[in-house]
């Protein structure tokens, strides 16, 4: 049988060159949010970011498009701690969120970031997909399943995204894969295939692109 949750395929060469393409084209950060009543106006298709503080969210955003310093990324978790919108020519909007599980920030910050990042999750009508990071070295964590189960209940669809690819070897590779799976399986707005990337290497990039690219 099957395995649940495939590694996505590499894309056909028209989907690579369709990403390579859109994420060649201008990318610009357009601004961060702190409230619901900041966002942009809805008038196209978006995708975000979602993952455990220092799980290379913005890494990611910063290999995607080429940019080193677009989106900016750390070594200091909660370093992002806006909602941050970038616009990806002019098709997409891609969004930068701030990590969650940061045991080191102040109750009431993370109280504030949890309901900013709820009612984003569940009240954005152009919200298409929300990749969810997962360290690859680590799996699927207890604060990560608060926010599958809220993207369940908020129907948005989600693709798991194993970041840090190339921190593990070809075995714990497997048994995370596993674990991650596992956990996917009770999720129903989990989208059926996953990807694993480094920000480091480039591995998983251009499929990512692809993937956004095919997203309208
Ligand atoms: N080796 C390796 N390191 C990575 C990779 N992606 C990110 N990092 C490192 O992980 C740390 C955190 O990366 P960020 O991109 O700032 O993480 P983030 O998820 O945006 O963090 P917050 O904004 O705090 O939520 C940085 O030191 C990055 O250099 C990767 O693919 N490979
Ligand atoms: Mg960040």
């Amino acid at each position: 049988m099957a395995l649940p949750f495939p590694e996505a395929e590499a894309p056909d060469a028209d989907a690579i060159e369709a990403g390579r393409l859109l994420f060649a084209g201008p990318v610009e950060f357009l601004k961060g949010v702190v409230a619901m009543q900041g966002l942009p106006s809805a008038d196209r298709a978006e995708v975000c970011f979602a993952g455990r503080s220092n799980v290379g969210k913005s890494s990611l955003i910063n290999t995607l498009t080429g940019r080193k310093a677009l989106a900016r990324a750390s070594n200091t978790p909660g370093r992002t701690q806006e909602v941050n919108y970038f616009t990806l020519g002019e098709s997409h909007y891609l969004v930068d969120l701030p990590g969650y599980g940061y045991a080191e920030a102040p109750v009431a910050v993370v109280a504030k970031w949890q309901a900013l990042l709820k009612s984003y999750l569940q009240g954005r009508s152009t919200l298409r997909r929300a990749f969810v990071l997962i360290d690859a070295r680590h799996g699927v964590k207890a604060v990560d399943e608060e926010i599958l189960t809220l993207l369940d209940k908020s129907a948005v669809t989600f693709q798991a995204v194993l970041t840090k690819a190339d921190k593990i070897g070809a075995r714990d590779r497997d048994k995370v894969l596993e674990q991650v799976r596992a956990a996917l399986q009770k999720h129903p707005a989990a989208y059926p295939e996953l990807v694993m990337t480094s920000s480091e290497t480039g591995d998983g990039i251009a499929t990512l692109r692809a993937i956004i690219a095919g997203i309208s």
